[in-house]
Formats: C-alpha cells, sequence, structure tokens
C-alpha cells in the first residue's frame, strides 16, 4: 500500500472526526492517540487481509504459537516501523501541530507476561511476521496483566494493571468466532453402531471470545495474528432462575465467576498447587484456541488426518501442554478418529519448550482437581500414560524404575512436563548449556527413551524493537557507518567490526551512548529527584528478582566498594551509577526483602557525602516492556550474574550486547555464547561453573559460614545487614542473613563474590582506557546479530515446524 505524508495527514484528520467529531486543534491528546493509532491499525486490516488470504488460498502450513503470556509492551511505534511509515508519520504529525513523542507515551503497555518467557513470545510473532512465515499467537486477553509496581518507603507494593481501562486500540473482539469450553461434569463412555461414544453432561460451559491483535511484519505486506480470548457467560446459561426470583446479585455473581478466568495473569510466584484457577486458564485457552483452529481448517477441505501437513502447535513451557490431551479428545471424540492415528498427528503437530531447570516452576497438578475440572481429559491423559507406560516398559525390559520416573501421572499429580514431551515430535532448551542441561540431567531419561526429539534453539530478541526503536541514534550511526542492510539480515552488523579500532568512530559511539545517558539523567532527575552523573558507568541489572539471579551479589559489592571508599576517599574508581529494576512476585517474601535491601542501602550510600557521590545507586519501579526500551540503551555494564546453571538463556543479555554494553556474567545461560561470539577480550567472565555448581550439589563441600569467618568484607557487609547500621530495624534483614549463613547459601552468593569483585574491579579498569572499552562495545553490537529472534525463528521454522516463507505482494 502506497502511502506519503500528504495522505497520512489527510486520513488522520478524517479518522478524527469521524471518530470524535473533532479536528486536531479540538482534540485532546488521548483522542488524538486514539485516532492516530486507529488509522495506522484500518492500514494494517488491509494486509491482514490479503495476508489470510493468501495463506487460505495457497493452503500454506501455519504456525500457532501457544502461550499463557505475550509480553508486548507498546505497539505504536513498533507498527510505524515494521509499515516502515515512521518518519513520515513523525514529520507530518508535526506540522500538525503535534508532538510525536508525547503521543507515543499515551499508549499503555500490554504487559501481559511475567519476564523473560512472555517477551521471548512477543519477539517471535515479530519476527515471523518479518519472515513473512504464516505464524500467529494463541493466548489469553487478561484483564490485568502483571501488576504494576510502585515502591512506597523502599517497599514493593502491588498496584493492579488496569491496561484495558481506557479501551485498547490495537484489538478486534470477534464475537463470531467464539467457541463454547466445557468444564467439570459427568461423563460417561456408551457404545453406539459398534463405536464408542464419549457422553459428557452436566458441564458447566463458558463462552471463550477471541480479541484479534494484527503483528505486522517489516516491510513486507505481512500481517499476523495474535488471538487473546476473552471468557464470558453463556448467556443463556446466565442463572436466570436467581434473577427472576429477585436475586439480582447472585445472577451477576455467576457471571463474575466466569469472568475470573481471564481477569488476572498469575505472577510466576509460588509454586501452582492447588491452584484450580490456573488450570482453569490453561484449558481455556487452550481448548479455545483449538476448537477454532480445527474448526478452520475442516472449512478449508482438509482432513485431520492430513492436519500436521497445514498446522504446527508450539507449546511454550508447560503451560499449554494440555493442548496435547485436547487434540486428541476432539480428534477422537468429535470426529470419531481411531487412537493411533489420532496420536500419530497430534504428535506430529506439537512441539514444546522448556524454558527453566528451577525444579519449583514445573508444573504439576493433583489428581483429584483434575479429574472434577476436566473429567474427559483426565481419562485421555491416562490412556496416553497407560500406552507410554507400555513403551517404556517394553524399551527398558521392564525396569519399573524407568516407569515411575517417567510416567505422566504419578505421586497424585499429572507432571505436565512428561505430557507435553510424550505428545510433542521436539522438545527444546533454549539455550546450548540449557539444552545439555536438560539432556544430561532433568530430562535425561526422556531424551534416551526419545533421542531425536531433543533439539536446541538458542533464544533471540527483536532487533527492531530493540535496537531500532528503543536506540534510534545507534540505529542512524549504524546506518551511516555500514549502510541498511542489517536492517533485513542482522548477521550483517558484524560488518562495524572492522571499524571497532577506529577512532573517530569510536568516538561517535561514546557520543550516542553519552547522549542515552544524558536523557536518562534528566529522566532520573523528573521522576526521583536524584542527579546521576552521566560520566559515570551505568551499571545496570534488570529482570525479574529472584534469589538465583543474584541481585543480592550485586548489593553486596556495592556496599563493599562503599566501605572501602570511606577507608579511603580517594580510592581511584570512575564513578558509579548502579540501576536495578524488579518486580518480585507479590508471593515470594524474600525477593521482596531483597529490593528493601536494595532501596535502603541506596537510601545510605546515596546520601553519604563522604563518598564524594562516587556511588549512586537507583532502583527505576515498574520495570516493563517500555522501561526496559529507556534504560538499556544507556548501559555500560549489563549485569548477568546468575548461579551457573539456574538461568536458562537469558534475553536481557542480548538486548543490553545489542546496545553496546559490556556483559559482566556468570558461564551460564546464552552468557556462553555471547562469550563465544565476542571472544575472551570483550566479556567479563566471572564465578564458578555448572560443573563446579552440580558438584557442590551432589558432594557437598560448600560451607558458606566458613566465607563468612574468613573473609573481612564478607563479614562486615553482613553484620551490617542485622546490626542497625542501616535505616531499617535490625530484624527487617535477618532472614536474607539467615538464609545465606543457616540455610548455607542455596546460591552460591558469598563463595563467587571474591571472584565477583574482582571482576568489578576489571571492569573499572578497562572502562578507564576509553578506547578499549568503546572497541569492545563496538565488538559487542557488531556480534550481536547472531541473537536477533530472526535467526532463532528461521531455526523454529526449519526444524521443528517445517513451515516455509510465503510473501505477500
Ligand atoms: C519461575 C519460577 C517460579 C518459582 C520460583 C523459581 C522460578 C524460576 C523461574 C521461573 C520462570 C519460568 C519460566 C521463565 O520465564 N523462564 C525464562 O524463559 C526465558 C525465555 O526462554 C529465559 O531467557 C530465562 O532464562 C528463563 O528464566
Amino acid at each position: 500500500m502506497f502511502l506519503n505524508k500528504e495522505m497520512l495527514k489527510n486520513d488522520f484528520k478524517r479518522k478524527l472526526i469521524v471518530m470524535f467529531s473533532e479536528d486536531i486543534q479540538e482534540a485532546s491528546p488521548i483522542h488524538q492517540y486514539v485516532a492516530f493509532s486507529s488509522l495506522i491499525k484500518d492500514y494494517l486490516s488491509e494486509n491482514q487481509m490479503k495476508t489470510n488470504k493468501k495463506y487460505a488460498k495457497d493452503k500454506v502450513k501455519q504456525v500457532y504459537y501457544f502461550s499463557m503470556e505475550f509480553l508486548i509492551g507498546k505497539l505504536l511505534e513498533n507498527n510505524l516501523i515494521n509499515m516502515n511509515i515512521r518518519k513520515i508519520a513523525e514529520d507530518g504529525l508535526k506540522e500538525l501541530g503535534i508532538d510525536f513523542n508525547k503521543l507515543l507515551q499515551i499508549e499503555v503497555d500490554a504487559g501481559l507476561g511475567n519476564g523473560g518467557l512472555g517477551r521471548l513470545a512477543a519477539c517471535f510473532l515479530d519476527s515471523m511476521a518479518s519472515l513473512s512465515l504464516a505464524g500467529h499467537g494463541n493466548g489469553i486477553r487478561y484483564k490485568y496483566g502483571l501488576f504494576e509496581q510502585k515502591i512506597v518507603e523502599g517497599y514493593q507494593v502491588e498496584v493492579p494493571d488496569s491496561w484495558l481501562r481506557d479501551g485498547y486500540v490495537w484489538e478486534t473482539r470477534k464475537i463470531d468466532k467464539s467457541v463454547l469450553v466445557k468444564f467439570g461434569g459427568d461423563v460417561s463412555l456408551i457404545q453406539e453402531n459398534g463405536k464408542l461414544k464419549v457422553i459428557h453432561k452436566n458441564y458447566e460451559p463458558i463462552l471463550a471470545v477471541p480479541y484479534d491483535i494484527p503483528i505486522a511484519g517489516f516491510n513486507n505486506n505481512t500481517v499476523n495474528n495474535l488471538r487473546l480470548w476473552s471468557a464470558e457467560a453463556v448467556e443463556k446459561d446466565f442463572d436466570f432462575t436467581s434473577f427472576s426470583n429477585g436475586d439480582y446479585l447472585k445472577a451477576v455473581e455467576y457471571k463474575y465467576s466466569v469472568e475470573a478466568i481471564s481477569q488476572v495473569l498469575y505472577p510466576d510466584d509460588s509454586n501452582e498447587k492447588g491452584k484450580m484457577l490456573r488450570l482453569k486458564q490453561e484449558y481455556f485457552f487452550v481448548s479455545a484456541g483449538i476448537q477454532s483452529i480445527i474448526r478452520r481448517y475442516l472449512k478449508m477441505g482438509i482432513t485431520l488426518e492430513n492436519l500436521d501437513k497445514y498446522v504446527a502447535i508450539h507449546i511454550n513451557d508447560t503451560h499449554p501442554s494440555i493442548a496435547v490431551a485436547e487434540i486428541m479428545r476432539v480428534l477422537v471424540d468429535e470426529y470419531e478418529m481411531e487412537w493411533k492415528d489420532a496420536w500419530k498427528v497430534t504428535v506430529n503437530v506439537c512441539a514444546y519448550t522448556n524454558h527453566t531447570i528451577m525444579a519449583e516452576a514445573l508444573e504439576k497438578w493433583p489428581i483429584g482437581m483434575f479429574k472434577k475440572l476436566l473429567p474427559r481429559i483426565y481419562m485421555i491423559i491416562e490412556e496416553i500414560n497407560r500406552r507410554f507406560c507400555i513403551e517404556i516398559f517394553e524399551k527398558y525390559s521392564g525396569k519399573w524404575d524407568k516407569v515411575n520416573k517417567m510416567s505422566i501421572i504419578q505421586d497424585g499429580s499429572v507432571r505436565m512436563a512428561h505430557l507435553a514431551i510424550v505428545g510433542s515430535h521436539s522438545t527444546n532448551g533454549v539455550a546450548k548449556l540449557h539444552t545439555k542441561i536438560l539432556k544430561e540431567k532433568e530430562l535425561n531419561d526422556f531424551n534416551g527413551m526419545y533421542p531425536e526429539r531433543f533439539n536446541n534453539k538458542t533464544n533471540g530478541i527483536t532487533h527492531r524493537r530493540w535496537l531500532m526503536l528503543a536506540n534510534p541514534k545507534l540505529c542512524k550511526l549504524i546506518c551511516d557507518s555500514i549502510g541498511e542492510e542489517w536492517i533485513y539480515n542482522p548477521i550483517k552488523l558484524k560488518e562495524l567490526e572492522k571499524y571497532s579500532k577506529n577512532s573517530a568512530l569510536q568516538e561517535k559511539f561514546y557520543k550516542v551512548k553519552r547522549d542515552n545517558k544524558i536523557e536518562f539523567s534528566n529522566y532520573v532527575k523528573e521522576n526521583y529527584d536524584i542527579k546521576i552523573d552521566p560520566d559515570s558507568i551505568y551499571d545496570i541489572q534488570a529482570k525479574r528478582l529472584h534469589e538465583y539471579k543474584r541481585q543480592l551479589l550485586n548489593v553486596f559489592n556495592i556496599i563493599n566498594l562503599y566501605n572501602e571508599l570511606l577507608e579511603n576517599p580517594n580510592l581511584d574508581i570512575t564513578p558509579r551509577t548502579f540501576i536495578f529494576s524488579a518486580k518480585a512476585s507479590p508471593g515470594y517474601h524474600i525477593a521482596k526483602k531483597i529490593i528493601k535491601f536494595i532501596n535502603t542501602v541506596a537510601d545510605k550510600i546515596n546520601n553519604d557525602s563522604r563518598i564524594l557521590g562516587k556511588i549512586k545507586i537507583i532502583f527505576m519501579e515498574n520495570y516493563s516492556v517500555s522501561l526496559a526500551e529507556k534504560i538499556i540503551p544507556c548501559a555500560n555494564v549489563s549485569e548477568q550474574i546468575s548461579t551457573a546453571s539456574k538461568e536458562a538463556s537469558g534475553t536481557g543479555n542480548m538486548k543490553f550486547m545489542m546496545n553496546g554494553a559490556i556483559t559482566l556474567a556468570t558461564l551460564d545461560g546464552a552468557n556462553v555464547e555471547i562469550r563465544e561470539v565476542v571472544g575472551d577480550d570483550n566479556i567479563v567472565i566471572f564465578g564458578l561453573s555448572s560443573e563446579q555448581v552440580f558438584n557442590y550439589y551432589k558432594n557437598g563441600g560448600y560451607f558458606a559460614k566458613e566465607i563468612f569467618n574468613n573473609d573481612k568484607r564478607i563479614n562486615k557487609i553482613l553484620s551490617g545487614m542485622i546490626d542497625g547500621s542501616l535505616n531499617a530495624p535490625k530484624a527487617e534483614f535477618y532472614d536474607i542473613y539467615d538464609k545465606l549463613l543457616d540455610y548455607n547459601d542455596e546460591y552460591f552468593i558469598l563463595k563467587d563474590f571474591d571472584s565477583y569483585v574482582k571482576a568489578q574491579d576489571r571492569i573499572d579498569k578497562l572502562y578507564k582506557n576509553k578506547s578499549i572499552w568503546q572497541q569492545m562495545s563496538i565488538i559487542n553490537i557488531a556480534n550481536s546479530g547472531v541473537f536477533s529472534s530472526d535467526n532463532t525463528v528461521k531455526e523454529y521454522a526449519k526444524d521443528i515446524w517445517n513451515i516455509k516463507k510465503a510473501e505477500i505482494i
């Protein structure tokens, strides 16, 4: 579709009149935003129609990415970039007297995810569309996304994220595509004409209503779909008896109990045991998604035996793994397919990604609850399991321990990861190290059973959002230096490497970073009333708060540095600004304490004039996609310091690298691969290896108290937590202290402390040499193209989904 600035301006004026009967002068900023975004959506709709027609006409194989989370952030600027009209939009709006950046700020983030897993799903959608791949999202339209975090007196306070309150421009309600999802009830099996028939009675029907969000590819006319389901009461089942009896409240209560299903995104804190509503959410969006997919393919005249030639379903972590059983239910019960045939199709259709080795995060559902909520699905899982156990038994000639270890149903619960692996033709980890650990440890038995199913797909990030959108100055400098080819093929960023020693270019990169840092310091001054020095090193750790991510290790180093500065105020260090941003799950007590601890330490250090402003600590509240876009472009140092083996991949690490930060890291997750591509000289590595960590877990030999007794620095830091020297009650941080000493420091913070301090010292020395630092930074940017999600998604398409490009002309 051809579009120039004048057309855009005219269309916009027209849209304001159509929507609000207002001209530009009258329209409020919010109306301007709504009208402008709706206009952009109109343009996308045309291409979406073309895209759908092409997919249908050519019977293109399509992938449906099933995910409980899609952390997409704001869409307006992203859509403008992908439609290649960002510049004319900015210029056109300016001519109409509208501040483009202010307009962009009006949009609220769609924060339908906890962290890495949800953001990965969003990056994949962007890449699939941009690579002309037919790939769509399937998820839940939560009324409330991940809570909004406020920091009050150093504590995290959670506020509901009512992102839909003022309406959401990008979605379209598709009432005609609604489906029924059935919960509970009684199931009986009867024989009819020699066939087994399933009778499901007394169930509770819930109406699943889809809301579609267009996903635009970059400069290629492709517009795919993100379908999010909302739960509503089926009108005829509205409790009219109570209503007509005058019990209006009861009638309304029912409506609310139904809508509860898509009310709120669960924060990934405590284990899921006993959380009926969460299981309901999982089945709800999976069943709705599968039913609507199958319905559509039948309409296209495709027989279900061939479904796997036209459809791939991706199971993003175990949350949607019930898809395996739901596909079986639809094929066997509704379309009377033979079990064996249905199973073959199901396994070929499904593929599963594992995102963590943290045992607490592995989903298990109590049998009783499962049966009650999903009686038919439970029967199907029992049958899947019965056949699977026979397979194990045959393969391992009667070894019961293998059966016990791998069985899907065991010890009173349904193990969702097992279901996902058994019902999929592919199981992948998200970084080389993570996949290795899965194969050798966590999922070793399954790897023995189905070695051909296991594979690695290292995560990636979309360079369109994380470089072009988030860091326009750097984007321009790169284009000025090596042209624009990298935008289409991010591997070409490599061209930059040959200039890494060029001092004129180094100076330009330095200036871009410094400009970003100044912009950020103004933002911090305005919002936090803290002055930070743009010439200090911006050292950033921004990610969910988890003990294994070790924000504590970071703080301990800061306290140590502070202690050293108190002893010697003339210590020759480059001033540092330590920036944290992290949400803790509302039920994760220690994580919330760590937030309070960071803020308490910040308060003390920021206000101590004796250290001459050499250290500043900022905790930025409410980490989100939008905040990440602000923070990451100004980082000098990227903190990726998880206990080795614990971080499956990390994706923040890739975003920072792409924006020229130097990674300070343990050899964990994708850090290992970052080191592989940039080389040892361009990353700072410290700490225990994953082998060493496993070795300690297995054989013991680590005694945190020993370190506490022998290392004066640690002794001082830990004692300072509980002796009242911080501006907090003495008992405030005792839990943290206790976990480190009495519970022997599960995440090896004290063990890695010395190595981390030395690594931080190396950072300081490297930064002092401006030319070396700039060279390192350029080399990092130059090699970050490897981590574009375009590459990752290409591999999924080839190795797992077996789908090909379908270009829209
Ligand atoms: C959840 C929980 C809940 C209980 C406490 C421990 C724990 C640990 C981790 C999680 C998150 C599980 C799923 C997840 O978000 N994984 C992240 O996925 C990213 C995308 O693949 C990956 O980059 C991150 O390393 C991984 O943590």
